[in-house]
């Protein structure tokens, strides 16, 4: 096999806006954004494994890390269907998910059937880490809870340091505190009074003492996102209107986060695929008129700019370069003019490339692997397996591979220690002509 020696390289990214999409690598929607301790904001978002087949191959969760708002890594994956004990045995159906800190665990809360029979099953699943992307351990289902469609957890800490959980679907919403634990509940469940055209997609915040409830509406297939306001963390609500209007979409569904000083809605869109189980998570600026009540939402597709203050990212990185071993099916070798060596033919079916003895180093763990090449077509796609664990369709784009665009986000693998990784993959999807693959690790 063609491997090239391992290289310290200086990636500075010089992308001037978020641009929206901003995960464009896999599709992702239902956006949880925090901002932790250690100072850098995060998405736990649902991921869209494409092919999508309505709603139910939604799985394997990924979360994604910024210290700017527009450089994003993919953290990689942090919870799967198969992890959840309890969880219905087809697997699949891993919805909106969000995610919240105490005491020096996260807890990520994640709505998952228990049975085959997906619609009336329903439960709220919550894993433990002590970790923000990685390490997360199920705990069961959050028992006691109301017997409707219980999806979309949103948890909120008030400032008085008791959290509550907002949930539902189908036109019921409802909140109840969770105990110390964070997974046990604290008196009865509520119903929220006072949301119109209450759909699905819970968010709570507080802003100035006041605390809003915002969600998506039943517009008929395209869904918007409204906001409700009160003085207490169960309502009862004032409906305040819409904020987020159709983004093209049939389903809407979003969360609001301040970041040094800027507030920011967090949605999705289906501006990639076009297809409204292929979502992809975007960022806009939120701005509040002096009374308290949201502006209509700017849909851009610059998305946002930097932080105010911050650099672009640079980090110093080994940089492990591999090259393709094995072709498949229609897919050749081809030697360019420069002496590189490129995959061609992997628009044919059956073509695959196979790049055996990927370094893990000694400890394995988790890296993000770029994927350099090149393509002529917007919707060419090729499957990813690390060590035969499929991760989707990466999504290719007409823009020169993974690292080359500006921001275009990797995404990021478990590898096993050692050399003897093995990443295949598969064409069939479009042409995309591949070089190589660069792995930057990830510490844990
Ligand atoms: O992503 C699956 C479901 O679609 C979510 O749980 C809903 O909020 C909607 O976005």
């Amino acid at each position: 096999m063609n491997q090239k020696s391992n290289l310290q390289i200086m990636n500075r990214l010089n992308k001037k806006t978020s641009m929206n999409p901003v995960i464009t690598s896999i599709y992702t929607a239902d956006p949880s954004a925090h901002v932790w301790d250690d100072g850098k904001i995060y998405i736990y978002a649902s991921h869209d494994v494409d092919p999508a087949r309505g709603c139910d191959l939604m799985d394997r969760y990924h979360v994604f890390s910024s210290e700017d708002m527009v450089h994003w890594q993919d953290e990689g994956e942090i919870l799967s269907s198969d992890d959840v004990s309890w969880g219905r045995p087809e697997g699949g159906f891993m919805w909106a998910p969000d995610c919240a800190y105490r005491n020096g665990t996260y807890y990520f809360y994640y709505p998952h059937p228990s049975g085959s029979n997906w619609n009336d099953t329903w439960k709220i699943g919550v894993a433990s880490s002590d970790k923000p992307t990685s390490g997360f351990k199920d705990q069961g289902y959050i028992e006691g809870l109301g017997g409707f469609a219980m999806i979309d957890p949103a948890v909120f800490i008030d400032d008085d340091n008791r959290a509550y959980m907002y949930y539902g679907g189908g036109g019921v919403c409802a909140a109840v505190e969770l105990g110390e634990d964070m997974v046990t509940v604290k008196g009865e469940v509520q119903e929220m009074v006072g949301l119109e055209d209450f759909h699905e997609a819970t968010w709570v915040f507080k802003r100035n003492g006041l605390y809003y409830l915002t969600y998506s509406d039943n517009l008929e297939g395209l869904n918007r996102m409204c906001y409700a306001t009160s003085q207490q963390p169960f309502g009862p609500w004032t409906y305040q209107g819409v904020f987020l209007e159709p983004t093209g979409c049939s389903t809407s569904h979003g969360s609001v986060a301040e970041f040094k000083g800027q507030w920011y809605l967090f949605y999705h869109n289906q501006a990639i695929s076009g297809e409204g189980n292929l979502r992809s998570v975007c960022i806009d600026e939120l701005h509040f008129n002096e009374d308290g009540t949201i502006q209509t939402v700017q849909q851009t597709l610059e998305g946002v700019k930097p932080v105010q203050g911050s650099n672009p990212p640079s980090f110093l990185t080994e940089i492990y370069r591999a090259a393709v071993g094995e072709v498949k099916g229609g897919a050749k070798l081809k030697r360019q003019e420069d002496g590189t060596t490129v995959v061609v033919g992997m628009g044919a079916e059956d073509s695959a490339c196979v790049f055996e003895g990927v370094n893990g180093r000694s400890t394995g763990g988790r890296a993000e692997v770029g994927i350099i090449y090149g393509t002529a077509e917007p919707l060419a796609k090729i499957r990813f397996a690390v060590n035969g664990v499929d991760y989707s369709f990466v999504n290719a784009l007409n823009t020169g591979g993974t690292h080359n665009r500006e921001g275009y986000t990797g995404i990021t693998v478990t590898l096993k220690p050692g050399n003897e990784n093995v990443i295949t993959l598969t064409g069939g999807y479009g042409e995309v002509a591949i070089e190589e693959l660069q792995i930057k690790y990830l510490v844990d």
